[in-house]
């Protein structure tokens, strides 16, 4: 006897609930005249965070530079000093914390966990677990999660700094992979059902 419609539909819901938190992503950081940053040059400069698990892709945009980590860390690497444009070197980072870095050419290593000149840090958040609907990231779902929601909307600058390294899944209600409008009517539902 198949099973009915509803039981399918039913463990599929339980399915996406439970499935884990987002893949592992890459964050680009562009390499230029004089600095580190997620957004082009020109453009504000911005250190990347990141959740545990996810790579920095240091990607060559201008100049002669390099890539380096601090000595006082727990977390070491380094590039080739190159001005290849369109160079890549990339580390995924496992473990929460903040890594500084500096290009061995432009900037310097204070020695004392930091670095100056031509210099950057990568902030590595735990990695959020996924709650569909959790919205302020506080482990369930509720309705204290519709006032985040909506700030998402209007104000995702405002919220992104209220909620840094939520988990950006849990607000894709209709799990097309972008957070919009299309959003609402399946996030009014869910609170319905719930
Ligand atoms: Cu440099």
């Amino acid at each position: 006897m198949k099973p009915p419609v509803w039981c399918a539909i039913a463990m599929f819901g339980l399915a996406t609930l439970l499935s884990p938190g987002a893949t592992a992503e890459v964050q680009t950081v562009y390499v230029y005249n004089f600095d580190f940053s997620v957004n082009p040059q020109g453009e504000p400069i911005v250190d990347a965070v990141i959740e545990a698990g996810d790579s920095i892709r240091w990607q060559w945009a201008g100049g002669l530079h390099s890539v380096r980590s601090v000595a006082d860390q727990s977390e070491q690497w380094a590039s080739s000093l190159t001005s290849t444009i369109g160079f890549t070197f990339e580390r995924t980072f496992n473990n929460p914390g903040v890594y500084w870095y500096y290009c061995t050419l432009h900037g310097f290593d204070n020695f004392d966990g930091t670095a100056g000149g031509m210099a950057g840090t990568i902030t590595v958040v735990p990695a959020q677990a996924f709650i569909l609907g959790d919205a302020n990231c506080d482990g369930r779902f509720d309705n204290f999660d519709i006032d985040p929601f909506v700030l998402k909307l209007v104000e995702p600058g405002v919220y992104d700094a209220q909620y840094p390294g939520c988990n950006p899944d849990n607000t894709d209600i209709n799990g097309d992979g972008r957070f919009d409008n299309f959003d609402i009517d399946p996030f009014v539902d869910l609170l319905i059902s719930s």
